[in-house]
């Protein structure tokens, strides 16, 4: 990644190319307003007048003096704007030959064009957020539902940061506990005991690993679950998904193989959203076209955080369905049956929960979604009450915070000297500490700042 330097002015276009009503375009830096007033008449005016932030419509003129635009200016001054740093907003229309000209006239005058994230490094350098509250700006972002979003915008506001300097908080209490007890060793006072301490650690490490796991749930509330249909050809795998897309995505024939590429389609569900992909049926075939589908369905099962094995109900569970199900690899799996308005008698069931649907009737939707929710854990799932981790890095760290503090535990149950406990709560605090982003390298930077976009 190229260098970011905090001493420039930066400028970006902050909504998406292209045509549309209005655009955005962001500048910031010590000399923002320094920067655009050659381009605006009253801009040194309203510098001059000094009320932030401050608004007003005026025309864009370039250096030759010829208008562009007519846009609206926007002034933050550095401590009440987003980065820290005296900002510049310009809403111009959305014509992207108007666009280009203005990010070339602000080029002309000095700015420089601004890195993917280069705005929220800036406001986290400048310590108006945490690197917690930064990468929650790119959750809120990312995320597909509506749950997802609330979580991220919380966490914009500082609550999972709270979260995280209450940790801090603890594992400092107790390093100074533990480092008193170095000092008095001498003086034989009794001032704490390991054991006890190794105790309150357990109770530490538990809600760590519990943030670990709202990871997976974290993934599935901002990017959806990727569920699969899988089955013999012609159970039922295309109707089914239509039922669930309710719309006719995929072609449905009493033709077995009719279904080659993988047909996919999303749909929300009571604050879920699911990515479904439909496949061709699993079956030894020479019908070279066919075999490629097969491979393509493969593919799909590999991707799938959820499988739905498709059977038909009026015939129930064959051999052969057993046979693709021992041939399945990883996901969980869960079962539909299908047909089960042709059922005319009990038949065996699969191995695994499952629902039976008529694919032909639309009461059954709602029946396999919340039954697919429910089974990825998301229906008792209550974002509102605990930590909910949106980003990887979060949760890989809190395994490496959690794996010190087993360390920590381990040497205090043993009641071994307090400075073994010690090294451990650093680790853990030291981890805790690269989540918040009170310590960091250009490494960690670069990797939570490559995924934003360019302009935020
Ligand atoms: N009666 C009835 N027929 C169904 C049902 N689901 C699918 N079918 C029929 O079964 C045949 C195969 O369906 P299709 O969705 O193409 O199966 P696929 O090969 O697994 O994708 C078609 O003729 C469908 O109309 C159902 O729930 N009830
Ligand atoms: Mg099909």
């Amino acid at each position: 990644m190229e260098e970011r330097k905090l001493n420039d002015t930066v400028c970006a276009l902050a909504t998406p190319f292209g045509t549309s009503a209005l655009a955005l375009i962001r500048v910031s830096g010590v000399h923002a307003f320094e920067k655009c007033r050659r381009l605006s008449r009253s801009m040194d005016k309203k510098v001059q007048a000094g009320i932030f932030p401050c608004v007003w419509v005026e025309d864009l003129r370039g250096l030759d003096g010829n208008t562009i635009d007519q846009v609206v200016w926007t002034l933050f001054s550095e401590t009440r704007s987003y980065t820290g740093e005296n900002t510049v907003e310009i809403s111009c229309h959305g014509n992207p030959s108007i666009i280009e000209t203005i990010l070339k006239e602000l080029a002309l005058a000095g700015c420089r064009p601004a890195l993917p994230g280069e705005f929220t490094y800036r406001a986290f350098m400048n310590d108006k957020l945490d690197l917690v509250q930064a990468e929650a700006v790119l959750s809120l972002i990312e995320s597909e539902n509506l749950m997802a979003q609330r979580i991220a915008l919380q966490n914009v506001h500082g609550k999972l940061s709270l979260r995280f300097l209450e940790v801090e908080q603890t594992l400092i209490r107790w390093l100074a506990q533990v480092e008193v007890s170095l000092d008095f060793v001498e003086e034989d006072v009794p001032l704490f005991s390991t054991p006890k301490l190794a105790a309150e650690i357990r109770i530490l490490i538990a809600q760590l690993r519990d943030w670990v796991s709202s990871y997976q749930q974290g993934q599935f509330l901002k990017s959806g679950v990727q569920v699969t249909l899988v089955g013999r050809p012609n159970v039922g795998k295309s109707s089914l998904l239509n039922l669930l897309l309710g719309e006719e995505k995929a072609i449905v024939s009493e033709i077995a193989g009719t279904t080659r590429d993988v047909v996919e389609g999303h749909v929300r569900f009571e604050g879920s959203s699911f990515h479904l992909h439909d496949t061709a049926g699993i079956r030894a075939t020479q019908d070279s076209l066919e075999k490629m589908g097969v491979e393509r369905g493969r593919k799909a099962q590999s991707r799938a955080d959820q499988l739905v094995f498709v059977y038909e109900a009026n015939e129930g569970w064959r051999e052969e369905d057993q046979r693709i199900f021992e041939g399945l690899t990883s996901a969980g799996v869960l079962f539909v049956g299908t047909k089960r308005d042709l059922k005319s008698r009990e038949t065996p069931p699969p191995p695994g929960p499952f629902v039976e649907v008529n694919s032909r009737e639309d009461v059954f939707r709602a029946e396999v979604l919340a039954f697919i929710q429910e089974r990825v854990g998301l229906k008792k799932f209550d974002p509102g009450a605990g930590t909910v981790l949106l980003q990887a890095r979060q949760a890989d760290l809190c395994e490496k915070v959690s794996a010190a503090l087993v360390e920590a535990s381990k040497v205090g149950d043993q009641g071994l000297a307090p400075e073994f406990v010690a090294v451990f709560l650093r680790q853990a605090l030291a981890g805790v500490q690269e989540i918040l982003g009170k310590r960091y390298d250009d490494e960690i930077l670069d990797r939570v700042f490559r995924d934003f976009c360019i302009g935020k």
